[in-house]
């Protein structure tokens, strides 16, 4: 199993990050702890150097299996279902503007957040078409330079858009683009799915990038989700993307990484 660590490139308010701050320092520990790669949680691509975000992250012997985008909504408010079209315009040419570092370093694009959530005055029905449109054309945009996009299933907590995996897979139909997946997160399944398993096998080889945490969103092994039983349906589909670690820095960021690795390693898939 090929692991992650999800790692921000600027200090941010999305608290499920075990590593914020000193890129270079951040990066040198994940892979001392023994990680095969690092997601990025890049804002704008604009705002970081990615020829030596890549340097740092190639030299020390690490993937980059994914960009995570969500920072744009979460500090920038940008989003996919904005009801003001500069907005969501806004939205469709940033996550543009990280192909071509996505084209470089193989990873996948991931849609959180930055699909946005159902605002005053939007029905449910307007907000999936303008999602399903803008989809259509970042997937369009990400095609020829070989780059898949991953939409992540997000609880009810957080948006009403796209809360399952079952919502995610009708709207890959709806998009129809080939380099269209989901990026499931075993902390969102806990809350939404009936039968986690069953739902990761429902997805065959449409799962792009996977998100873990345990259900109370610190490192997997410190909650009581069934990790063996999880990754058995997720390797089960012919999965062979990376796992990622997204959960809460605690007891504090070392200490989680640590453990997250000692846990998921020991089940030896
Ligand atoms: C991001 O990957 C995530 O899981 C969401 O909870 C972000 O708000
Ligand atoms: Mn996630």
């Amino acid at each position: 199993m090929r692991l992650s660590i999800v790692l921000s490139t600027h200090v941010a308010r999305f608290e499920a990050v075990a590593f914020k701050g000193d890129f270079e320092s951040n990066v040198n520990k994940i892979a001392a702890l023994g990680y095969d790669g690092v997601e990025l949680a890049i804002r704008d691509p604009k705002l970081v150097d990615g020829a030596e975000l890549w340097r740092i992250v190639s030299g020390q012997g690490l993937k980059v299996p994914a960009i995570g985008t969500g920072q744009a909504w979460g500090e920038e408010g940008l989003s996919f279902t904005d009801p003001d079209p500069a907005i969501r315009a806004a939205a469709i040419e940033r996550t543009i503007s990280h192909v071509p570092f996505a084209a470089q370093t193989g990873a996948a694009i991931v849609i959180g957040l930055l699909r946005g959530i159902v605002k005053a005055g939007v029905t449910h029905a307007q907000a999936m078409d303008w999602l399903a449109d803008a989809l259509q054309q970042c997937c369009a945009a990400a095609r020829p330079h070989g780059v898949r996009l991953a939409l992540e299933p997000i609880c009810r907590y957080e948006t009403t858009l796209i809360n399952n995996l079952t919502q995610g897979l009708d709207l890959l139909e709806q998009v129809g683009a080939d380099n269209m997946g989901l990026m499931p997160d075993t902390f969102h399944m806990n809350i939404e799915e009936p039968i986690i398993e069953d739902s990761i096998r429902a997805c065959g080889d449409r799962i792009f990038h996977f998100h873990v945490a345990d259900s109370n969103r610190w490192y997997p092994g410190a909650g009581h989700l069934n990790f063996p039983s999880i990754l058995e349906a997720l390797f089960g589909t012919g999965y062979q993307g990376f796992v990622s670690g997204e959960f809460m820095p605690l007891p504090d960021a070392d200490t989680s990484a640590r453990q997250a690795i000692a846990f998921l390693r020991a089940l030896d898939f």
